[in-house]
């Protein structure tokens, strides 16, 4: 195992990874910008280094700096979270070429699977379900309307290097095609460089349920079941559960082998999530695979006992997976939320300084923390604060451990989203499980701050 680690970034994720760390005996090498010197990760990592100004420019996505930090203070390997770096192919390499180790898949790997197109393709040529579309970057409207045509409408428009629904558009004939092509590929191209377009056929309300995987360097890879993240706004996650209360024990298998499938076929290797859409019938198909460590890991660990900041280290330093595919438990039910620092009616980010910090415990409550009683939230980064995490023996369990610690809960200083949680979990449509992508829309009375495109 390493003896030093950097982690090349902030908030709860980087105090999750030191927290691993520590237990392992690794010394963890924190960075931070100057809007952060205060920030739990630095006071928790054995040393930390100031890297750059506030703007993440400066700073967190600094690699130079990052790469100056781990050299100087002697790494091994580096920790990049999520967000920030994570799926940097030129950061990958970097790493690679300083002789540090990059925790995660290779920068081949991270590169093909961050192009839509390519990602499809390789998953079309292993056999992994992917929803009816075409698989090349399209040369202009007309193109588009005729695999429209094809395909047959509803479609969705795509932006190849798309993410957070930029590029994306539902069209229902070849006018609304003609409209919508040009305007989409240029908010593609002005966002990613990249104004790659392709589309696929429509999948009505659609869940949104990823599979876990992990792969040592070896050839092992296990699924570690699944996470349910229907419950989004603005593309947004905000609730996240394990298991899944819709899919069936044969479609949570046969998601579980394609996900293994699709790891397998392109080298994967650490630890990585393959996301997709599954339609009302249980249909699934391939959406995207994310090549890092998500923020919704949590729910994974808490029903299969498995700390994942633990395997990822452990892949990375060259050891193989200690269990087998049929060793890997699921036992219980959990949830997670997210708590964002933002107006819970306008959605707003809401900065400033936390003047008191309450929060709940009991029996299966765990807490992810970006934050401390005095913290400043500042305007620079990703407004969530915190993730609470219920565990259950089973979902209702779990929904009343989440409701009663949701009422404990008290931050004050700056508004959150709590109010907005509340109104999620205790929704019929949450409790009975009818939880598509289009929850938010559909049932909160706050629906008109939410449209989705
Ligand atoms: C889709 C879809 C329906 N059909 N693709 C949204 C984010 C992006 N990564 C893919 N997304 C979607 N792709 C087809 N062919 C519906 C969505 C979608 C969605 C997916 C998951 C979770 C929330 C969503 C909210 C709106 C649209």
């Amino acid at each position: 195992m390493f003896k030093k680690v950097l982690i090349a970034n902030r908030g709860e994720i980087a105090v999750r990874v030191i927290r691993t760390c520590k237990s392992l005996g690794i010394t963890t090498i924190g960075v931070y910008s100057e809007a952060d010197a205060d920030a739990p990760h630095v006071k928790m990592a054995d040393e930390a280094y100031l890297i750059g100004g506030p703007r993440v420019a400066e700073s967190y996505l600094n690699i130079n700096k990052i790469l100056e930090v781990a050299l100087e203070s002697g790494a091994e390997a580096i920790h990049p979270g999520y967000g920030l770096l994570s799926e940097n192919t030129d950061f990958a390499r970097r790493c690679e070429e300083a002789g540090l180790i990059f925790i995660g898949p290779s920068p081949e790997v991270i590169s093909k699977m961050g192009s839509k197109i390519e990602s499809r393709k390789a998953m079309e040529e292993a056999g992994v379900p992917v929803v009816p579309g075409i698989t090349y970057p399209l040369a202009d409207e007309e193109e588009a309307v005729e695999a429209a045509d094809r395909i047959g409408y509803p479609v969705m428009l795509k932006a190849s290097a798309g993410g957070g629904g930029i590029g994306m558009q539902v069209v229902h004939n070849g006018d609304e095609i003609r409209k919508a092509f040009a305007g989409n590929q240029k908010r593609a191209t002005d966002f990613f460089g990249d104004g790659a377009m392709y589309i696929e056929k429509f999948v009505e309300n659609p869940r949104h349920i990823e599979i876990q995987i992990l792969a040592d360097s070896l050839g092992n890879t296990v699924y570690l079941w699944e996470r349910e993240c229907s419950i989004q706004r603005r593309h947004q996650k905000v609730v996240e559960e394990a298991p899944s209360s819709f899919i069936t024990e044969e479609t949570r298998t046969k998601m579980g082998e394609a996900a293994v499938k699709a790891a397998k076929s392109i080298g994967y290797k650490n630890a990585g999530t393959i996301e997709f859409l599954v339609d009302e019938e249980q249909n699934f198909y391939f959406l995207e695979m994310n090549t890092r460590l998500q923020v919704e890991h949590p729910v994974t660990e808490e029903i299969t006992g498995l700390d994942l900041v633990e395997k990822q280290l452990q892949i990375a330093a060259g050891d193989a997976l200690e269990f087998s595919q049929e060793e890997v438990k699921r036992e219980g039910h959990s949830i997670e939320v997210r708590i964002y620092a933002e107006d819970p009616k306008t959605f707003f980010p809401s900065p400033g300084k936390i003047t008191k910090l309450e929060l709940p415990n009991g029996p299966g409550v765990r807490h992810e923390l970006a934050i401390h009683g005095q913290s400043v939230v500042t305007p620079f980064y990703d407004p969530m604060i915190a993730k609470l995490v219920v565990k259950g023996s089973n979902r209702e369990e779990a929904i009343n451990r989440l409701q009663d610690a949701l009422v404990d809960y008290h931050i004050e200083g700056i508004k959150t989203n709590i109010p907005m949680l509340q109104e999620v979990i205790a929704h019929p449509a949450f409790q009975s499980g009818d939880t598509t992508t289009d929850f938010v829309n559909k049932y909160l009375k706050t629906k008109k701050a939410n449209n989705i495109k």
